[in-house]
């Protein structure tokens, strides 16, 4: 077992703060085991006393809450959704192959998992404490304070609050039936299907109704900048913040550099299309795209998860190329090449995915 209870294999970027995501041939199944999550993190995995922890809810509101963990269980009733979570920066070496980019994380296709998650839905919570007509945001601010942030302060981020107060967003006390562990934000967490990870704070501490987004560090650092932006200038209101996933597709088997005989093969991969789209079609080429096949899609569990694929194709002997590309139900299509997303902090990359492989014959 690795650290923070992750399997011995996990691909471990950094281990403090703690930033690890498994093998791509790890995420084949619908729900992701818990030993097998990506972590991502800003700061040290805090500790918290969840039973001397309490939940404050304030801003603009009639009645301001402050909750122990017990009363939030006891009063609202209890909610369980199978979502996907995917890291802003999940696929961010496919950019990096094209420009470097300094002083984030290499993510592999890795940072990204499925997991059942069980809460309060936000929006009791929010009912419960009256939200006052002008709010338009909806604010979380985790324990956990981070020394990547200028200045340093606890991460933190906010939704709209047409998304807060949508049925599928949770306050999150556990994951695949199991104690949320320490590493996911115990004792509390959001839980935002659909948006980037960034937005489900973990540990968190308050929640905030008001009239403008989150004033956070991590709020506008999670943008997309135009790609000729210094990174080191930007501040709030640049760049494009980011909320709803952008499609994403990743191929997990064949793995990287595994050795493969000509001939039928076949190629698993999983898609994953944002806020409330679904993945409508994939397509695989097993000759750098001259000609392709439309792989078969498995349907999403929930308009929150992924969608896992497969097909079989010819490989030729010697060098080729696999490549995936895949559309979702608002007919948004995916760029042939990173060089296109390119952005200075490495966010959404949704180009195809390519595989580079060697087949004897
Ligand atoms: N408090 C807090 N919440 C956080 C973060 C963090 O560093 N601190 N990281 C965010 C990011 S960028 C992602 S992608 C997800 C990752 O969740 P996981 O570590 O449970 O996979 O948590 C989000 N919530
Ligand atoms: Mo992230």
């Amino acid at each position: 077992m690795g650290i923070w209870n992750k399997r011995d294999d996990m691909i471990v970027h950094q281990s403090e703060p703690y930033n690890a995501e498994p093998p791509p041939g790890a995420l084949v199944d619908a729900v992701t085991p818990l030993d097998t999550f990506y972590g991502r993190n800003h700061a040290p995995i805090p500790r918290l006393d969840g039973t001397s922890w309490r939940l404050r809810v304030d801003g603009t509101v009639d009645r301001p809450l402050e909750l122990s963990l017990d009363e939030l269980r006891r009063r609202f009733p209890e909610r369980k959704v199978l979502a996907t979570l995917q890291c802003a920066g999940n696929r961010r070496a496919d950019l990096v192959e094209f420009r470097d980019i300094p002083g984030q994380v290499p993510w592999g296709p890795g940072a990204i998992s499925t997991a059942w998650w069980t809460g309060a839905s936000l929006a009791d919570v929010l009912t419960e404490a009256g939200l006052q007509a002008e709010t338009a945001h909806i604010a979380f601010i985790g324990a956990d304070v981070s020394q990547d942030a200028d200045p340093p302060q606890p991460f933190g981020a906010s939704i709209p609050a047409a998304k807060a107060t949508s049925s599928e967003v949770l306050l999150a006390w556990a994951m695949n039936d199991q104690a949320l562990p320490a590493a996911h934000g115990a004792p509390l967490r959001a839980v935002v299907p659909g948006y980037i990870g960034a937005r489900s704070v973990k540990w968190l501490q308050r929640i905030t109704a008001q009239t403008e987004p989150s004033d956070n560090y991590f709020q506008w650092e999670y943008s997309l900048l135009p790609p000729e932006a210094d990174p080191r200038k930007a501040g709030p209101g640049d760049g494009i913040t980011l909320g709803p996933v952008v499609i994403h597709i990743a191929i997990l088997r064949p793995g990287k550099g595994t050795p493969l005989p000509s001939g039928p093969t076949e190629v698993t991969g999983v898609a994953f299309a944002g806020d409330d789209r679904m993945v409508t079609r994939v397509d695989v080429s097993a000759d750098g795209g001259t000609t392709w096949v439309q792989a078969d899609l498995n349907a999403p569990d929930t308009p929150w998860t992924w969608q896992h694929w497969r097909a079989t194709l010819t490989l030729p002997s010697g060098e080729t190329e696999l490549l995936a590309r895949a559309w979702d139900s608002a007919a948004a299509v995916q760029p042939e090449s990173p060089a296109t997303v390119w952005n200075p902090k490495g966010y959404a990359n949704n180009a195809w995915a390519r595989l580079h492989v060697t087949c004897d014959r």
